[in-house]
């Protein structure tokens, strides 16, 4: 058994409290054992030691929602944005989605490594451990599967854990104008089969929405997802309100992602569910918009809160985590707290991993030290990374 303790931590245990000094115990990559320092069991006396010096020990964070594999970017949109032309007037004219499509069929499987990696790297560097990234920019099947074939690619080349999740029905490419359906059964459905055949799909995602796909369309997304024994996850009510999170709920969804448009019965239908509500503020600034989620009725109702970045070319060209964090406060009016949980454990449930987003004994030992005194300083710092180490499983990175 390979041994060691960090000590002198200040430990941010899973109720929110931190025990100082605290110690982890860590064991094959998974923690053995944490809390009070004076505590620590015996069995653990002569392990290595690593002294913390009184850092703050989190849980590494996880990012679960990312369009991170994709080609090219839009600096011109944004700047078109700028000039007062909408998010739907672009998509409408060809733009939008559909011009990360063009870039990311053109690029190959290398190259989509390439241009991921430094966005990987920027979270990474804030102390993320697993990150969820999507498909949904290739629109045929040929590209979907290079996009999960990348993406799995990432995880071997970086030490993070990489969830992959199947966005087929993130738009219907031009040569489907129109056709919406036969997208689905000619391309889309097709893909997901493919790729869960290859081993490439954690979970399935659509997006619903006017300028994407009805809830009757997501309705046989799920389906095939629910015969291939798949999760699903969707973006819903982003930019209005079609019930889509309600549909998601009733199909069991890790989450329900967005949120901007939910309503009252989205509400009790995702805290009925166990849905966890992952919220974007990177798409909601970069967007302009005016409509917040339901943050309140959410913590009254007992529904789980996410943060994600959102990370895409288009409505969130944002690698920080801890930037989604402070804006996920200043925005939405999470609490430090709720932000941080919404990056940890919260998060790993949206993915529905069990075995992270905690400190806690058996869990992973993935772990966070920074250069903090307390938790809320994560959330309120603008720009500034205090990152001082990352476990991946037990191993510094
Ligand atoms: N909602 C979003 O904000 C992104 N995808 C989605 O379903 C936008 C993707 C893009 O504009 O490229
Ligand atoms: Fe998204």
């Amino acid at each position: 058994m390979t041994a060691f303790v960090l000590s002198d931590a200040r430990l941010l245990a899973a109720s929110g409290a931190v025990a100082a000094p605290g110690a982890v115990a860590v064991a094959d990559g998974s923690i053995a054992w944490a809390g009070p320092q004076a505590d620590l069991p015996s069995d653990f006396a002569r392990a290595e030691r690593v002294s913390l010096e009184g850092r703050l020990l989190t849980p590494a964070l996880i990012d679960c929602h990312t369009h991170l594999v994709h080609g090219g970017h839009r600096a011109r949109e944004f700047a078109l944005r700028l000039e007062g032309a909408s998010y739907e007037q672009i998509a409408r004219e060809g733009g939008g989605i559909v011009s990360t499509v063009r870039a990311t069929r053109a690029a190959s499987e290398d190259d989509l490594v390439a241009q991921a990696l430094p966005r990987l790297d920027a979270l990474l560097a804030e102390g993320v451990a697993t990150v969820e990234i999507k498909s949904g920019y290739g629109l045929d099947v040929e590209t979907e599967l290079r996009m999960l074939r990348a993406a799995r690619r990432l995880a071997a080349l970086r030490p993070v854990g990489v969830t992959t999740t199947f966005l087929g029905a993130h738009a219907v490419p031009p040569e489907y104008s129109g056709r919406a359906e036969a997208y689905l059964d000619e391309v889309a459905l097709p893909a997901l089969r493919a790729a869960h055949a290859e081993g490439l799909v954690d979970a399935v995602d659509a997006f619903c929405e006017g300028i994407a796909f009805s809830p009757a369309q997501v309705a046989r997304v799920f389906a095939e997802a629910r015969a291939l024994d798949l999760p699903v996850k969707l973006h819903a009510e982003q930019l209005s309100n079609l019930g889509g999170a309600a549909l998601a709920a009733r199909n069991g969804a890790l989450s329900a992602d967005h949120l901007e448009h939910l309503d009252a019965e989205g509400v009790a239908a995702m805290a009925a569910a166990g849905t966890v509500a992952v919220l974007l503020p990177g798409a909601f600034y970069a967007l302009r918009e005016t409509v917040v989620p339901p943050v309140a009725a959410l913590r009254a109702a007992g529904v789980p809160m996410a943060v994600a970045t959102d990370c895409n070319p288009g409505t969130s060209p944002m690698t920080s985590l801890l930037l989604a964090m402070n804006m996920a406060c200043t925005f939405f009016r999470l609490t430090p707290a709720e932000a941080l949980a919404g990056v940890t454990v919260h998060a790993a449930r949206a993915l529905g991993l069990s075995d992270r987003g905690a400190i806690a004994a058996g869990l992973r030992a993935d772990l966070a030290a920074w250069d903090v005194g307390e938790p809320a300083e994560l959330a309120y710092r603008i720009g500034f990374n205090p990152l001082h180490r990352r476990w991946v499983a037990g191993s510094p990175a």
